[in-house]
């Protein structure tokens, strides 16, 4: 049987653990061949940004072009996207090539550490332009609320928060509650009307950096191995919490760093 394929749209980070290159070891680790369109480089370690650069737009769309012409792509996600004007080219590129395919979007906005990855403004065109065209969107809590222009931060709120994300772009949204609710990790996914809950063990005591990389990509090869949307997302969170208790952990004086393990 061919590998089924999948297309990152997303940065790279020179610590691995997020980023484009999270989503390969994830792709990886799935079963799944993946494709890369790289929109900026992030020079960082876990928990500081030190610089990011963009890639032009223009080689953007290049990447995008190339690879959805000569492979069969089964699904695509989009992670960092680093600026407005990369976000509406991935949109128009997407738009261009008559793309009918998963399109899951993580609107990444802030690293793990809380350094901006994207620029101010960015999130109305993310809106106005690519969310139309996602079939899934994946905030956190945090991104949900730069998205509403306010704080979603309790059960009830998420609720709120998913329901009127749904409605507004028509898409599939999976709000992601992390550790909002003590013992488990809670997800929220919106769908055709509907909630559905996804919950797993919450894993204390490690750094991570990468986690909603690796989730929204685990969820991205399941639908191109052809999984139902709900299915995908259960093996996905499977996958996310495997990959942080099976850390690996580098001790120092100076402050230990961890990263998540795709091949655990
Ligand atoms: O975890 C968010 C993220 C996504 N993409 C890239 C990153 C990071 C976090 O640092 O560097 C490229």
């Amino acid at each position: 049987m061919e590998a089924p394929v999948a297309l990152t749209i997303a940065g790279s980070d020179s610590s691995a653990g997020a980023g484009i290159q999270a989503d390969l070891k994830t792709f990886g680790a799935l079963g799944v061949y993946g494709l890369t369109a790289v929109t900026c480089v992030v020079a960082e370690t876990p928990g500081k940004v030190s610089r990011i650069e963009p890639i032009n737009p223009e080689m953007v769309r290049a990447q995008i072009e190339v690879v959805a012409k000569n492979f069969r792509v089964a699904a695509i996600k989009t992670g960092l996207l680093y600026s407005a004007a990369i976000i509406s080219e991935v949109a128009r590129t997407i738009t261009d090539l008559q793309i009918r395919l998963p399109l899951i979007v993580d609107p990444v906005i802030t690293a793990t550490g809380g350094d901006p990855l994207l620029e101010g403004g960015a999130v109305e065109t993310y809106q106005k332009e690519l969310f139309p065209l996602a079939s899934l969107i994946t905030p956190n809590l945090d991104e949900a609320s730069h998205l509403l222009g306010r704080k979603v931060a309790d059960r009830a709120a998420m609720e709120g928060a998913g329901k009127e994300l749904h409605e507004k772009f028509g898409a599939a949204v999976l709000l992601k509650g992390g550790h909002l609710t003590g013992d488990s990790a809670l997800d929220l996914l919106f769908t055709d009307g509907r909630v559905i809950e996804f919950s797993a063990p919450f894993v204390r005591d490690v750094a991570t950096h990468g986690t909603g990389c690796t989730y929204s990509a685990a969820i991205t090869a399941g639908l191109a191995k052809g999984m139902p949307l709900a299915d995908a997302i259960t093996r996905a969170k499977e996958f996310v919490t495997k990959c942080i208790s099976g850390h690996f952990r580098w001790t120092s004086g100076s402050g230990n760093i961890d990263a998540l393990r795709h091949d655990s």
